[in-house]
């Protein structure tokens, strides 16, 4: 049920605020929530208003855009940072409180128990206060704390029936996605409230695990552009995207605007100073190039041979690399049609291997595999043998 019905938490602006290149001027975070609004984000998540005078004021200006994504704000389990936070005009609170013994003895050093007095005070003090309000209890580093413990917390909370969702949090990026699996199935019986997941990526399971938590019964999903966050951050909007899009295209394509992915990762790779990773899902520059002889040629028969997603549903282009020693000759003779060249199948075969025995001596660009098919076009009759002495295409490909 929830792998088709799922909302996007999108953290860019919380998660994302605490990437080491991250410094969003109040424009940045104007811009960046209208391109994910226009995307189709259903959750635009914000850093708490109490981080500084500024975050505030930026919290209040993208409250009163009017956006379609419904604007969060993340807060700490205390009445009075729900108070501040209220005043926003947010729609909801995403209210977080660490459990895992490492965080009780190094963070805020409270016990379990006073950890569930907490969060009953104040997350029945926002009900009263704001009772349309969608509010969120989460417990940092879920995956690090005693299952026992864990449970007793959300299931008091759950008994007060003043939550619409808990949220569980693999903080330090350790979970599996078994284990993500197994909690939130967990809450799913024993809770009645719906269910987020935030992953991060430490150990490269983010994507996996936001994945696996959708499939035990999870019904929110935290991402942020390209993946920003803490360290090296969380599930990416791009990544959880191609995820989704291979378990169910069409559900994605009707919720999303796809093709805004790439101008989205590149806007917010540029305000904080990275490239988009070339292996990146979706928006990397290698996600749809095609190297090997093999592969090229059954990409020219039919592109779903090698390519699970269609680059065209992004609004981006696939390329077929030929200019290499695993070149074939399909390939070849693609860009000899395109370049509107007429060259005999024998032709094609022959500068094929031309091809390839340059490119074991030095590496070669398109511009030289044009240069050679222009020049074997024009001489028609040209062999393997006769081209291997100095010609103008060789010596070009030599400078
Ligand atoms: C952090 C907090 C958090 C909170 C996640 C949540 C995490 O460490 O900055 O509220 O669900 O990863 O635990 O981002
Ligand atoms: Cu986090």
């Amino acid at each position: 049920m929830s792998l088709q019905n799922y909302a996007i938490i999108e953290s860019t602006l919380r998660e994302g605020e605490q990437f080491i290149g991250a410094n969003f001027s109040r424009d940045d975070k104007i811009r960046i929530a209208r391109a994910l609004d226009a995307f189709g984000v259903e959750y635009l998540e914000l850093t708490s208003p109490l981080a500084s005078p500024g975050s505030m004021a930026d919290l209040e200006a993208i409250t009163g855009l009017g956006l379609n994504a419904r604007v969060l704000t993340h807060i700490r389990c205390r009445i009075e940072d729900a108070a501040i936070a209220l005043d926003t005009g947010v729609d909801g609170l995403d209210v977080v409180i660490g459990a895992s013994s490492q965080l009780r003895q190094f963070s805020h050093g409270m016990s379990i128990d006073e950890i569930i007095d907490l969060a009953a005070e104040t997350l029945t003090w926002i009900r009263e206060q704001a009772p349309d309000i969608e509010l969120r209890f989460s417990t940092e580093d879920s995956f690090r704390s005693e299952e026992k413990e864990l449970l007793q917390v959300y299931l008091v909370v759950d008994k007060l029936g003043v939550v619409d969702r808990f949220g569980v949090a693999d903080t330090v990026g350790i979970a599996t996605p078994t284990q993500v699996g197994r909690l939130v199935d967990t809450l799913r019986r024993l809770t009645t409230a719906d269910i987020e997941f935030h992953g991060h990526n430490d150990s490269g399971s983010a994507i996996a695990n936001a994945f696996a938590a959708l499939e035990a019964g999870a019904t929110h999903i935290d991402t942020s552009v390209l993946g920003i966050g803490e360290r090296n951050g969380i599930t990416s909007l791009s990544g959880f995207i191609a995820r989704m899009y291979t378990h169910d295209r069409e559900t994605v394509l009707r919720q999303y605007r796809v093709d805004m992915l790439r101008d989205i990762d590149l806007l917010v790779a540029d305000l904080v100073g990275v490239d988009i990773p070339f292996n990146h899902p979706i928006t990397g520059y290698t996600a749809f190039t095609h190297k090997a002889g093999i592969h090229a040629k059954a990409i020219l028969n039919s592109p779903e041979t090698y390519e699970a997603l269609r680059p065209e549903d992004f609004g981006l282009t696939r390329y077929l690399s030929i200019a290499h020693k695993l070149t074939g000759w399909n390939a070849v003779k693609a860009r000899a049609e395109q370049l509107g060249l007429d060259l005999a199948p024998d032709q094609i075969k022959a500068l094929t291997r031309h091809i390839k025995t340059l490119a074991d001596e030095r590496s070669l660009t398109l511009d030289d595999v044009d240069e050679l098919l222009y020049h074997w076009a024009e001489s028609g009759n040209l062999t393997e043998e006769s081209s291997a002495v100095p010609n103008s295409a060789i010596l070009a490909i030599q400078q």
